[in-house]
């Protein structure tokens, strides 16, 4: 573990290390790509120390029952999740300069990250965080009600925020679904707000948003780890049973934290 280490820096000084570019050949910090000013980490999912862990997730594995399967869940969190944080905090074992960061610091400054790991960073690290990110997301007190704007909505200010992007709740899901259904391969759907407008991506493999700048609002799982049991080839099912638990109340929370960064 890092904090045992005498070489480990702190996290501000690691920040402090990869904004100011310096002088880091001891530390196999400094590459060419570095940028000379790191922009402080956008944080709206929420800070992750290091060596990671995987978090609960926070209900049974069958809360979500029948639109997610208890046992997509069980492996999904227990097996696919647990091999990001252990590929990862492999990874990064060796690189006590970095230990200092956060999870989500790492990602929004891949650029400064010896390249040496840089690939099994943004891979690892970036499953670490979609995932902590999606159980989340994910509501067992939402499971069960009916599909309707009125129980389904987001709360305001993000409701206001997509009617005014989107031009309706909809809308939005129509466009969401589309990304999500065009994502070719592995990858997430993401609503995002960056620099304050709401917008859609769809990224590769275990990307992130934050690694563009952007922080997750809302986020979908399209790898066929997330749905292949249940649903078999067929995504467009799984993307509409994603409405049915999805946790507006988190989604909000993760906007007011993103605009209040
Ligand atoms: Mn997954």
């Amino acid at each position: 573990m890092a904090s045992s280490s005498g070489s480990s820096l702190t996290r501000r000084e690691a920040v402090k290390i990869l904004g100011a570019g310096a002088a880091l050949a001891g530390l196999g910090v400094m590459t060419k790509t570095a940028r000379a000013q790191v922009p402080s980490a956008p944080v709206g999912a929420g800070a992750t120390a290091q060596p990671f862990v995987l978090p609960e997730l926070g209900y049974a594995v069958d809360a979500l029952e029948p639109h997610i399967d208890a046992r997509t869940m069980e492996i999904h969190h227990a097996k696919h999740h647990q091999a990001y944080i252990t590929n990862a905090n492999k990874a990064l074992a060796d690189h006590p300069e970095l230990h200092g960061l956060t999870a989500e610091e790492l990602l929004a400054n891949l650029g400064a990250v010896p390249e040496s790991i840089r690939m099994a960073v943004r891979n690892n690290v970036g499953g670490h965080v979609n995932h902590s990110f999606f159980w989340k997301l994910l509501g067992a007190d939402v499971a069960h009600a009916p599909l309707t704007p009125q129980t389904f909505g987001p709360p305001e200010p993000l409701g206001d925020a997509i009617g005014r992007q989107f031009g309706s709740f909809k809308g939005f899901q129509t466009q969401f679904a589309d990304a999500a259904m065009k994502r070719f391969g592995s990858g997430w759907a993401w609503l995002v707000v960056k620099q304050g407008k709401l917008g859609l991506v769809a990224t590769a493999n275990q990307d992130s948003p934050l690694s563009e700048g952007a922080v997750p609002l809302v986020g979908l799982d399209v790898w066929e780890h997330a749905y292949y049991l249940k649903h078999q080839n067929l995504r467009a099912d799984y993307v509409a049973a994603f409405w049915a638990v999805l946790n507006w109340r988190q989604a909000e929370a993760n906007y007011r934290a993103a605009l209040a960064s």
